[in-house]
């Protein structure tokens, strides 16, 4: 089985002017694609581990061969968290308390202004390449968290629910060196029906 890279949820121009369309084809069609081929090349000579999930090799990392251990979390990861990425992306789909995420949010950060100051702050500390999440963590509780380069959640047994890349290629095109523009600008585009369903399913 050869991992493929995933076909974008919705159209390159549908997130304008938040995300803009050549941003996103950059994103999609180079940066994620090279991960699809840098992961199919890292296994190429492992049969047992072409026949996995990307998530169950990244859920799995202590039982990988030793020499191809980094290029999955790093390869893997890349695949795994732009696969999330996108799948929450969506202009028009607007926070509500009258979700369920919406209330758990507004339990653990107060209100919803805390928690995206929270969210914004550790995108724009986080010192070199990774991500921003809100997650589930281990207890159940909800936890804004970084993750440095592609290293990605599901490996410390968190459940992720909304992500934001802060590598570079991201924004620059559109805001240049202001990750901050980004980040004020990446509540627009947000998909919490999306998000809530996710939120859902780990109470099943
Ligand atoms: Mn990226």
């Amino acid at each position: 089985m050869k991992h493929e890279l995933i076909k974008l949820p919705f159209e390159t121009n549908s997130l304008e002017p938040f995300m803009d369309k050549k941003t996103i084809e950059i994103h999609h069609g180079k940066h994620h694609k090279g991960y699809v081929d840098k992961l199919n090349a890292a296994i190429e000579n492992y049969p047992e581990l072409k026949e996995k999930s990307v998530e169950w090799l990244l859920e799995n990392i202590s039982e990988l061969p030793k020499e191809i251990k980094q290029k999955i979390i790093n390869f893997g990861g890349g695949v795994y968290n732009h696969n999330f990425f996108w799948s929450i992306l969506k202009k028009d789909s607007p926070f509500s308390v009258k979700l369920e995420i919406g209330k758990e949010i507004i339990k653990k950060f107060t209100c919803l202004q805390d928690f995206k100051n929270e969210f914004e702050n550790k995108g724009n500390t986080l010192f070199g390449s990774g991500w921003v999440w809100l997650v589930l963590n281990q207890n159940k509780e909800l936890e804004i968290i970084q993750t440095q380069n592609q290293d990605s959640p599901i490996s410390k047994k968190m459940i992720p629910l909304i992500t934001a890349d802060v590598w570079e290629h991201t924004y620059y095109l559109k805001f240049q060196n202001k990750r901050n523009g980004f980040l004020e600008n990446f509540w627009e585009i947000i998909n919490w029906e999306k998000v809530n369903e996710l939120f859902l399913e780990t109470k099943q």
